[in-house]
């Protein structure tokens, strides 16, 4: 009822307030749906379209939910403003897959007071209060970054007394994501003397980046031994550029690549030949968070950080039939 009386106050405010739109229209049979404002921060790669479709199929409505989903198109201000309207709205539940780590004290804690939980997905926010949100259900990227250096390590790449020249293709700056993979990276090189990070490339996670930053890389110079990619979309662009710049690339090329994700087009691309470890990142979300809203729901303790379960493939680990019956 309190948030029938809201809504009608926020229908006669919007017919005043030209462009402004209501995301979601009360419906009085929608009562018994626990109703959960989804502020997702882009489309930006094909993980994140396999992550949101993890939640589109786990939260229906045949199984006593209402999600509402909103795409931040990778911004930051349209995440809050997402993110007002479902505490307007009086929503039973949000749950965020922030952009970068900082600025989210303040509309967390707007949540908190109009008494609805927050779960964060995927990435993590940086907040001294840990209370704000009930538990941040993602990938453990550090792991994930130290994985791929443990495999470059036991490639034993001779090059001489040449350093092995590195270059970091990175994710959106300041996302979990990028911050961890990154930080693996770079304590490797720290640690090992005659490797080299030769240039570090913004690719903000897309094809589209990925693809502009190497190949205005690669005109300059073509001297590359790794490619260590932040996500598969980046690799994707990457590789594009390497075909352009007539560099071969894979296991049985000169430049070895290493691409997080792993999903079905890099999986592919990697039995293929093409690229030489693909790092798992798992986006299935969805029935990891409806289990724990289950849990919160009988009012039971929930982790405050829950890992999704993740694994690492090379060619040789790798075959069709595992390429094929994979969802992403
Ligand atoms: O690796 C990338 C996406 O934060 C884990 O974001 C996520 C990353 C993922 O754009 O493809």
């Amino acid at each position: 009822m309190r948030r029938y009386f809201k809504l009608l106050l926020l229908i006669l405010l919007c017919t005043s307030l030209a462009g402004c739109r209501l995301s979601r229209v009360p419906k009085e049979e929608d009562n018994n749906l626990f109703v959960i404002g989804f502020s997702q921060l882009g489309s930006e790669s094909d993980w994140r379209i396999a992550n949101t479709q993890s939640m589109i199929d786990t939260f229906t409505n045949a199984k006593g939910y209402e999600l509402i989903v909103e795409n931040a198109l990778q911004q930051q201000d349209n995440q809050l403003a997402a993110i007002r309207r479902f505490i307007l709205e009086e929503v039973d539940m949000i749950i965020i897959a922030p952009t970068t780590e900082e600025g989210w004290e303040l509309i967390l804690t707007e949540a908190q007071e109009a008494d609805i939980p927050v779960i964060i997905m995927d990435r993590s926010v940086s907040v001294w209060n840990k209370d704000l949100y009930l538990t941040n259900v993602g990938s453990n990227f550090l792991h994930e970054g130290k994985l791929a250096i443990q495999w470059l390590e036991e490639q034993k790449i001779d090059t001489g007394d040449e350093p092995l020249k590195i270059v970091h293709l990175q994710g959106t700056y300041g996302a979990t994501s990028q911050l961890l993979r990154s930080r693996a990276l770079e304590t490797a090189v720290n640690e090992h003397e005659n490797w080299e990070i030769i240039s570090q490339l913004g690719g903000d996670f897309t094809e589209a980046r990925g693809y502009e930053v190497m190949q205005q890389f690669l005109y300059k110079n073509k001297d590359v031994d790794v490619i260590y990619s932040e996500n598969d979309n980046m690799t994707f662009g990457a590789i594009r550029a390497l075909d352009e710049a007539g560099l071969t690339y894979g296991p049985d090329g000169k430049v070895k690549i290493i691409t997080f994700d792993a999903t079905k087009k890099a999986l592919q691309l990697c039995l293929d030949g093409k690229i030489d470890v693909c790092v798992e990142c798992n986006p299935m979300h969805g029935p990891t968070i409806e289990k724990l809203i289950d849990q919160y729901r009988k009012g039971e303790v929930i982790p405050k950080t829950v890992y999704m379960e993740e694994s690492i493939y090379t060619r040789e680990d790798l075959t069709q039939d595992f390429i094929d019956s994979r969802g992403y």
